[in-house]
């Protein structure tokens, strides 16, 4: 609701190695507002091991990531939080 994003924009390539077989997880995000906190989620996600892909829309508030096995949801959680946002439980 009105709130001004200060993230400085970045380049982040998106990941497009999918793997044939790899999971796909969607998290529920809160307090994202625009592209540079979409980029700023892919970019914590897509760090964490196993991670193959990972596409962040601010204006659902998701975060659907491909993965070899499935994650740690505590990891999922703080690379959410290690961006500035919060994930949202099911
Ligand atoms: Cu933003």
């Amino acid at each position: 609701m009105g709130v001004f994003c200060r993230r400085v924009p970045r380049d982040t390539p998106t990941n497009e190695d999918h793997l044939e077989g790899a999971m796909i997880t969607t998290y529920t995000i809160s307090g994202m507002s625009c592209g540079h906190c979409e980029g700023a989620v892919r970019d914590e996600l897509a760090r964490l091991d196993g991670v193959t892909a990972v596409e962040v829309s601010a204006p659902e508030g998701t975060a659907r990531v491909e993965s070899a096995a499935s994650l740690p949801l505590a990891a999922v959680r703080d690379a959410i939080g290690e961006a500035g946002y919060e994930l949202v439980d099911a």
